[in-house]
């Protein structure tokens, strides 16, 4: 009987432990899928100081989590730190203090830790003992029961209220135990808890395993019944190559080389050991360090009427209070407001640019309306075309100005979409990704909005207008895309007040009827838009922007210049090629023209010659018919001038003898005077 209590569980374990080993030989390998980022999330892995722990961590990190690793041997912890620390991780390591063994250590750990006053998002329970010698906890529990179930057992209800207030309904907190396929093969024996009539070492870790499995499943149940964000999951690991494995018996201890060698190589790759640490697993990290210490740029552009919440959104997404302007309804024309911030979360900088559209949806001509928009997001493009057709072109620290994504904000009208909506996204859809909000949607009764998103949606398809859609490619979000896709246009409600429901302090918006509470799922679709914008789809919204948009008018844009890729044969042709089939026709081109104004300048020579000949024989005509009148007049003249003449000599003539007659008559009469008088003198 002894002897059977004995044997039946090390025959039961290690048969699981082959059927295991069978099922990995057989199987896909594991790939670590890409997850999303982690920032600002914090993390106890038990036991993070080697194996799998230490794994758990170290991923953990380079998501950016805050990771707190609880054990038992402070140099060991330290060291593990540090080794997370020198590659450059994400997130804040560190060590605290914890010997699952003594409940009054597991006490004081999360006495020190509640002391912080940091959340607590995933509760990794991994640390165990597999296969030791008979042994007592400090409590007096027998060892794998106290240690593999009874620590995180008690752990994992002290922490809690923790997980409970630091989940989200859209982001849980998670207890992850790390459990074995060994509790199929488990027993409890509910008399005998502690093995004490007949120890077996196989048997007491089966059963702490199955403890543990028990213990997750009425811990969900628990969670599920009072409604609380948060989910409590078993991990079977399978067979991993660490150091638990070190208590098995010899022959298996003696497999385990070259087992671990069989389910650890890639099937496809030709493998190739390394004698070292050689350091390329680092690449993706350096990538991320790369990124990181450039920063991000993100650039939204929000559409939507005057006085219609886009301020008060944007403030309400981002947690802050940006610059905003109220606009006024009699602006001659839409005009487009970009402002930048810096801004910074852990340490990732984000340089975010928001554009306004101000006065959209005032002006009596509504081309005037989103003709401006179209052209704005053109100019950021081209912007763009031009630093990168430079010869020196500086695109790393180039301030991108496209925009990634256009936040369309609807009327809660409850009616159906305006024309100005329909026209305005229909000219934007193929040139920036549209996410569709209806605005103000604390304004709109819940039936009156569910029958609201359907009416858009139907008349967004029957338009042809094309919305961005969650990327559901990526398995590691396609879920939550999936769902998200189902359920645009996000009803939003923006606030900047805050109000205090509880004991907390909300964003919500208050009214003598009530509260609606902008993160309240319940209320508005804001946690989701705030979810599907920023934390899961900000990249794919900045990559779609690059691969898609931008690659569209950048295409459409060189083909205006004439390049292609291929010749009217349909041949590849290279841009060398293009550029001297260019230069040529441009050669011939200008030779043309050079032809056909020299033509043109020998036919106006010709003109100008038949006219300036015209000219002169009009000129030496009239100068003939002066010189005729010249010749005329100067006959008259010398005829008149001979007349005179001849005038003038008859009267000198005439003269002369009238002087002559006019002498020889004073000669006389001085004479006869002479006479008188020598008469007179000759009588006195
Ligand atoms: N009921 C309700 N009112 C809102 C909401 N969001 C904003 N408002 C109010 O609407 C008014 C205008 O908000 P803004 O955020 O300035 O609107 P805007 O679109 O930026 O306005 P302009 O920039 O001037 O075009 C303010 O009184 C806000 O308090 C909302 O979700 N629901
Ligand atoms: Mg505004």
């Amino acid at each position: 009987m002894w002897l059977l209590s004995f044997i039946l569980p090390i025959l039961r374990l290690y048969l699981v432990g082959v059927k295991v080993l069978l099922y990995q030989l057989f199987n896909k390998s594991f790939t670590l899928p890409v997850l999303p980022t982690q920032n600002g999330r914090v993390a106890i892995v038990t036991g993070g100081a080697r194996g799998m722990g230490y794994e758990t961590a170290r991923h953990l990190a380079r998501l950016g989590m805050h990771v707190v690793i609880a054990g038992n041997s402070e140099e060991e912890g330290l060291q593990a730190v540090k080794k997370i620390h020198e590659e450059g991780s994400e997130g804040k390591v560190e060590f605290l203090f914890l010997h699952l063994c003594s409940l009054k250590s597991v006490r004081q750990f999360v006495h020190r830790f509640k002391a912080r006053a940091l959340p607590l998002h995933v509760l990794v329970n991994n640390a165990g003992v597999m296969l030791v010698p008979e042994g007592t906890a400090e409590e007096g529990f027998e060892l794998h029961f106290g240690l593999n179930y009874l620590g995180h057992f008690l752990l994992t209800n002290l922490l809690l209220d923790k997980l409970k207030r630091s989940g989200r309904h859209d982001a849980c907190s998670r207890v992850v135990t790390m459990s074995s396929a060994t509790h199929y093969v488990g027993r409890l024996d509910m008399e005998d808890l502690q093995g004490r009539s007949c120890y077996s070492a196989h048997g007491a870790y089966s059963q702490s395993k199955l403890a543990l499995v028990l213990f997750t499943y009425h811990l969900q149940e628990k969670i599920t019944a009072g409604g609380f964000p948060v989910t409590s999951n078993a991990v079977d690991p399978g067979m991993v190559d660490t150091d638990l494995y070190n208590n098995l018996c010899i022959p298996a201890q003696a497999a385990k080389k070259p087992v671990a060698k069989m389910l650890f190589r890639d099937k496809n790759a030709r493998p190739l050991s390394l004698s070292g640490h050689v350091g390329f697993d680092s690449l993706p990290h350096q990538l991320v360090n790369k990124s990181t210490c450039q920063g991000f740029c993100f650039n939204i552009l929000c559409i939507g009427e005057t006085g219609i919440g886009k301020s008060t959104l944007m403030d309400t997404l981002f947690n802050t209070n940006f610059e905003n302007f109220e606009s006024s309804h009699f602006e001659p024309k839409v005009k487009l407001r970009a402002q930048t911030y810096d801004l910074q979360e852990s340490n990732v900088r984000l340089k975010l640019t928001i554009v306004n559209t101000v006065g959209f949806g005032d002006q009596m001509n509504k081309q005037e309306s989103y003709q401006h928009v179209v052209d704005y997001i053109d100019t950021q493009f081209e912007s763009y075309l031009q630093e990168e057709l430079k010869i020196k072109r500086s695109l790393h620290n180039y301030h991108d100005s496209r925009i990634h994504a256009c936040l369309y904000f609807i009327a809660p009208s409850g009616h159906s979409l305006k024309s100005l909506d329909l026209v305005t996204m229909k000219k934007l859809d193929s040139k920036v990704n549209i996410i569709p909000v209806i605005a103000k949607a604390d304004t709109i009764s819940k039936s009156e909005l569910h029958k609201f998103k359907i009416k858009i949606m139907s008349e967004l398809v029957s338009n042809g207008v094309q919305i961005y859609q969650f990327p559901t490619d990526d398995e590691t979000v396609s879920k939550i895309n999936t769902a998200m896709n189902g359920i645009l246009p996000f009803a939003v409600v923006g606030s900047s007040e805050e109000v205090k429901i509880g004991n907390k302090m909300v964003k919500a918006r208050q009214y003598p009827w009530g509260v609606v509470q902008v993160e309240n799922e319940n209320h508005c679709d804001f946690v989701k838009l705030r979810e599907m914008l920023i934390c899961v789809n900000m990249e794919d919204l900045r990559e779609q922007t690059h691969t898609r948009h931008y690659e569209l008018y950048r295409r459409c844009k060189l083909e205006e210049m004439g390049f292609t890729d291929t010749n009217p044969e349909s041949k590849p042709v290279s841009l060398q090629e293009t550029y001297e089939a260019k230069r040529h026709e441009f050669l011939g081109d200008l030779q043309r023209r050079e032809e056909e104004m020299r033509q043109m300048f020998v036919q106006r020579v010709k003109e100008k010659e038949t006219e300036l000949k015209e000219a002169e024989r009009e000129l030496q005509g009239k100068f003939e018919q002066l010189k005729r009148l010249h010749s005329e007049e100067k006959s008259k003249l010398d005829e008149k001038r001979r007349s005179l003449e001849d005038e003038i000599n008859t009267f000198s003539k005439k003269k002369t003898a009238a002087e002559l007659l006019q002498g020889q008559s004073f000669n006389t009469n001085a004479n006869l005077k002479k006479d008188k008088d020598r008469k007179n003198s000759g009588f006195m």
